[in-house]
């Protein structure tokens, strides 16, 4: 099996999008269930990253009609003019898909996408290195990752570690790249083109790694929080849909597919 593409660290990225060069348009998404709590903040965040950097960006809220009323805050914030939209979807269908039906939503001028959790557990000041990377870097693919020099993970109980160390062992054979399971990235739409990913469970960063014709990936540092608003979504059977999509990759793959 061989690797699909070099990782390299953000070592030597620059550290921001010069004014110069050719903005990059992107959009991220941020699916959401229940996150009143946090998503206007996480918004106000993101709108102040771009602003301050000079990017080009657009936020993409999938919510899957969270009782709490989180995509109605997000409705409002897009009337109020920050640089975000909302595509609802009826009842909650998962975070994977929810990405995907984003993408799918995403202005259609935006040369690159992305995924980032609504939680704040994605630290969005590394945003600017990650749009660079894919500007003017030569990367496809820009993650923020917890397993590269730099990066880390802030206050998770010693279970979570554990289960996170091993989930990324059991798909290593597949690619370079150190966080697999990684959440947060920004990939080219090119990268993605004729590209079949699978819409099961949380991972739709393994889906990304392991599938697309990204070439290069950067992993960018940053050091993963837990939530600071609202409450997990995460669940057992989040483990058992990480092991079947691992075994449909690998299956592929054994049989000469991407
Ligand atoms: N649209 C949509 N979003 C979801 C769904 N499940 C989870 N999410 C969102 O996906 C992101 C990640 O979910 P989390 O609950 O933070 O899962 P986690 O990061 O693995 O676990 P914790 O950080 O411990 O809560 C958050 O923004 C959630 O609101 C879903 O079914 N539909
Ligand atoms: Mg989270």
């Amino acid at each position: 099996m061989s690797p699909p593409a070099t990782s390299d660290q953000a070592d030597s990225s620059p550290s921001g999008a010069p004014q110069t060069a050719k903005k990059l348009k992107f959009s991220v998404v941020v699916p959401t269930y229940n996150e009143a709590d946090g998503i206007e903040k996480l918004v106000t965040t993101l709108r102040d990253v771009f602003e301050q950097n000079g990017l080009d960006g657009e936020i993409v809220v999938v919510d899957d009609n969270s009782p709490d009323g989180t995509g109605a805050i997000v409705d409002r914030l897009e009337h109020e003019g920050y640089p975000v939209r909302c595509l609802h979807r009826p009842g909650k269908m998962g975070l994977s898909s929810g990405v995907i039906d984003g993408w799918r939503f995403a202005r259609p001028d935006s040369a690159a996408v992305g995924a980032m959790d609504a939680d704040f557990s994605h630290d969005a000041s590394i945003l600017p290195r990650m749009v660079a990377a894919l500007q003017e870097g030569g990367y496809g693919l820009a993650i923020g990752s917890r397993y590269v020099p730099g990066g880390g993970i802030s206050n998770w109980p010693k279970r979570r570690i554990v289960t996170s160390r091993v989930a990324i062992a059991l798909a290593q054979p597949l690619t370079p790249i150190r966080d697999i399971t990684s959440g947060y990235f920004l990939v080219k739409r090119e990268a993605l083109e004729g590209v079949e990913l699978d819409p099961i469970g949380f991972k739709i960063g393994l889906e990304v790694i392991a599938k697309a014709h990204y070439g290069r990936a950067l992993e960018v540092p940053y050091v993963f929080t837990d939530r600071v608003a609202g409450t997990s979504k995460l669940n057992q059977n989040e483990i058992l849909n990480y092991l079947k999509q691992l075994g449909r990759i690998y299956g592929a793959r054994l049989r000469g597919k991407r």
